[in-house]
């Protein structure tokens, strides 16, 4: 069985394609979103010359910021480095744009993703008891870059995403993370095309039957694999390859059925999440990036002129922000105007005073890191739920709370 995602309503996709636009005119380190341009080459739009200055854009900052002078006190105005999974979606920015690193610098970049592995392998340890620095997701995402562009790593890498795959260690919290799983099938479907890793093949096999196993029992009674945000890249690891007696093929028509519903409704609205959607739109997957189609057509995304919120109410609603992680505890009923995000309602309450938080950009958006003057530990994270205890699936720019509700944040470890 396959599966196939039919065509989708143009103008639906088109409209997916254009909230991507604002977000290629932000140019600054903080807020380029290599995953973007991924995702709108993979697709069936273009944004133009506004394409090519986001992708020149991303290569002056992240080799700037990559293979700049190694001096402590001079970061040629790099904020931060970027992360082991952002240099490997910077890699594969380049097969996109079916651009092989092979120059020098592009070496050196293949040697520093190795080498983050090799830390992750050592952090993880022999009897697989530790976790990585980043995660499994990161993990899985820097071995597919490597592998698209065509570069083997050691047995031993790869052996610890198949133990992962094989030991369920991409639960979160007790719940299969069905993003973490589709990626570590996808980067392993890479390995396996190439045959790199020929003593692994087996284990490899096994392992990418493993994981489309799971997303397909992670189904939501409403055709999601996990949850709405994570059925776009749970679908590029099925669309890779046919399988045997799964049901496959109705699992993919009730996951697009339900898409396509939830997409009407304007639920994807995160540029990075739109990103990992847009290829599925388009029949392709991150396993295109092997061998590219640069010369295929796509059509040109005409920004919109359409104001942005037609909504002229300036209803006031209360929403009720409760941490209890703290001491004391606090609960403050905020009003805020409808249709503000929690985002709004964080900085609303820090106005009112006795409530501080903190943000840190990444490419899903603000992450939020302290709470009330308390900063996250290893392996921690403040968590969104909304009461009593239902975790939020929209972090706090995204996430619009109704009147009257409840919505905590919550110190757990992962
Ligand atoms: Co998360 N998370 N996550 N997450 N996470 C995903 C991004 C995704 C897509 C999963 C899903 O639901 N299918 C959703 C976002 C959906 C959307 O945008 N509409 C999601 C959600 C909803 C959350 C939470 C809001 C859940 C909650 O509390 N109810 C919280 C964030 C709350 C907050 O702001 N404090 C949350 C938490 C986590 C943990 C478990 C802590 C880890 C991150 C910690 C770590 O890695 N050290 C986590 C992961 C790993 C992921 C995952 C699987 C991979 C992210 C990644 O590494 N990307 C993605 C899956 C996906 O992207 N499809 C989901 C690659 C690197 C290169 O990109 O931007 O540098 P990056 O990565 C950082 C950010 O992604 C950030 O942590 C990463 C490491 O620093 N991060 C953020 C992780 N999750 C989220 C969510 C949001 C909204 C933001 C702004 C940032």
């Amino acid at each position: 069985e396959i599966c196939v995602i039919p065509e989708m309503d143009n103008q639906l996709v088109e409209k997916l394609g254009q909230h991507l636009l604002p977000w290629m005119d932000q140019l600054s380190l903080e807020h380029l979103n290599p995953s973007l341009y991924v995702g709108l080459r993979l697709s069936s739009m273009q944004a133009g010359t506004k394409e090519d200055l986001y992708l020149h854009s991303l290569k002056l900052d992240y080799q700037k910021c990559l293979l700049g002078s190694t001096s402590r006190n001079y970061n040629n105005g790099c904020q931060a480095k970027p992360s082991m999974g952002q240099l490997a979606l910077y890699l594969l920015t380049l097969r996109a744009n079916c651009e092989f690193v092979g120059s020098r610098k592009g070496d050196r970049l293949v040697s520093q993703l190795k080498w983050f592995l090799e830390e992750e392998k050592r952090a993880i340890g022999h009897d697989h008891k530790g976790h990585p620095h980043t995660s499994y997701y990161q993990y899985g995402l820097s071995i597919l870059a490597l592998c698209v562009h065509q570069k083997r790593v050691h047995d031993s890498v790869v052996g610890k995403l198949l133990y992962a795959v094989e030991h369920d260690h991409h639960l979160h919290q007790g719940h299969l993370s069905v993003d973490t799983v589709a990626m570590a099938g996808l980067a392993l479907t890479c390995l396996e095309r190439f045959n790199f890793n020929p003593d692994l093949r087996q284990r490899i096999t096994l392992a990418i039957q493993t994981s489309k196993e799971k997303i397909l029992k992670a189904q939501t009674p409403e055709g999601y694999f996990g949850n709405v945000y994570s059925t776009p890249l749970a679908l590029q690891l099925l669309m890779t390859s046919p399988m045997p007696r799964m049901g496959l093929g109705i699992a993919c028509l009730k996951a697009r059925t339900a898409l396509l519903a939830i997409l009407k409704d304007g639920a994807f609205q995160n540029a990075l999440v739109i990103s990992q959607l847009l290829p599925v739109l388009n029949h392709k997957t991150y396993m295109d990036l092997i061998f590219p189609d640069c010369q295929a057509p796509r059509v040109m995304l005409a920004s919109t002129l359409e104001n942005p919120s037609p909504t002229h109410v300036s209803e006031m609603i209360s929403v009720t922000l409760k941490v209890s992680s703290v001491l004391p505890p606090y609960q403050q009923a905020i009003s805020v105007l409808a249709g503000s995000s929690l985002k709004d309602v964080l900085e609303k309450a820090h106005e009112l005073g006795g409530f501080t938080y903190g943000t840190q950009a990444s490419l899903s958006g603000p992450y939020l890191t302290t709470v009330m003057g308390k900063a996250v530990g290893d392996r921690e994270f403040w968590q969104l739920l909304r009461a009593p205890d239902t975790p939020l699936q929209q972090g706090i720019a995204d996430y619009r709370p109704q009147d009257g509700e409840t919505i905590e944040l919550r110190l757990v470890s992962w």
